[in-house]
């Protein structure tokens, strides 16, 4: 069967990477990236839609049109984002994946949604948090994506919509040339390595001892592709997978630049988004995920490290 893959949001950070990944396994005429912003110069090579994922009939008219039979489903808004915007959160959110599921219940499509340890709140157990467990978020994101997870699990129970979905950690990995600003909590770690680079010195909105569960994108991307690729019969978890790879401190990914950049300094200065972060979980048991389709990280601290920063050196060349 030929694939055809409609890529919402694709211009987000995880976007730009799993895009690229798409079309090095589909080929890129068989990958349809699409945004709410027209397309940018750079890709007009590549095929690309403008495309609100609220208006659920331009989005079935691309699918009809395009005979798309697998949608990625990135198009959201973020923790920190959503807190400032909750009402185009829910909107985005949860409309969007509503409209989603139902082009996929009539087209017969197969879909990937990112949850996020986002769904975690202050009554989850911190540490190795379980696949079942208490979900009580503080964040209209986090509302929005056990709302999610819980819409994907009824369609694929009540009308067999093979949608799959992993709580996605906090993803580190280069900003793509046309990448909007992420809007998330865990975005520290992605900005603090152009800061170390650019001006060897960070004021990071989270206080040092902050722990949380993070991947770097080379490995989430494969997160992604894998779980769709696995056989129908393995997926026995239709909300969403916990997957892990590594939980740092902010003060550890500090100290692990410093072994590059020893001239690299990080400030603190906590703001609202202490709160949200206060809130998730520092470590995740993503041992369903590994037994049921044989998800493993391959990424620790200091391999992201020093990938991340002969990537950026590389681009500077
Ligand atoms: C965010 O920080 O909002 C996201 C997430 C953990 O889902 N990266």
């Amino acid at each position: 069967m030929m694939n055809n893959i409609l890529v919402t949001g694709s211009r987000g950070q995880l976007g730009s990477d799993l895009v690229v990944a798409l079309q090095r396994r589909y080929g890129t005429t068989h990958v349809m990236e699409s945004g709410r912003s027209p397309r940018s110069e750079e890709s007009k090579l590549f095929p690309y839609k403008v495309l609100d994922v609220t208006d659920g009939r331009r989005l079935e008219k691309i699918v009809k049109r395009h005979q798309i039979d697998t949608i990625y489903h990135l198009a959201g808004l973020l923790s920190a984002k959503g807190e400032r915007e909750p009402d185009r959160c829910w909107d985005i959110n949860i409309n969007g994946l509503k409209n989603v599921l139902e082009v996929a219940k009539s087209e017969r499509l197969k879909v990937f949604y990112p949850s996020s340890i986002a769904v975690f709140g202050a009554h989850t157990p911190k540490l190795d948090t379980p696949q079942m467990t208490v979900t009580d978020p503080s964040t209209m994101y986090g509302i929005t994506k056990v709302t999610g997870e819980l819409l994907c699990q009824y369609y694929a129970q009540r009308f067999g919509v093979d949608v799959r979905s992993l709580r996605l950690p906090g993803i580190i990995g280069i900003i793509s040339y046309n990448a909007p600003p992420g809007g998330g909590t865990t975005d520290f770690a992605v900005e603090i390595f152009y800061a170390a680079l650019q001006q060897r010195t960070y004021t990071c909105f989270l206080r040092p001892e902050t722990r949380l569960p993070m991947m770097y994108a080379a490995d989430a991307v494969r997160a992604i592709l894998e779980l769709m690729e696995a056989d129908l019969s393995a997926i026995k978890v239709r909300t969403s997978y916990n997957v892990a790879a590594v939980s740092f401190s902010v003060a550890e990914l500090v100290a692990e630049i410093q072994k590059h950049l020893p001239e690299f300094a990080c400030e603190y200065k906590p703001d609202f988004r202490q709160a949200i972060a206060d809130s998730w979980v520092c470590t995740v048991d993503d041992s369903k995920a590994r037994a049921d389709w044989g998800w493993h990280h391959t990424y620790d601290l200091s391999a992201i490290v020093s990938d991340m920063l002969a990537k950026l050196e590389s681009l500077k060349r």
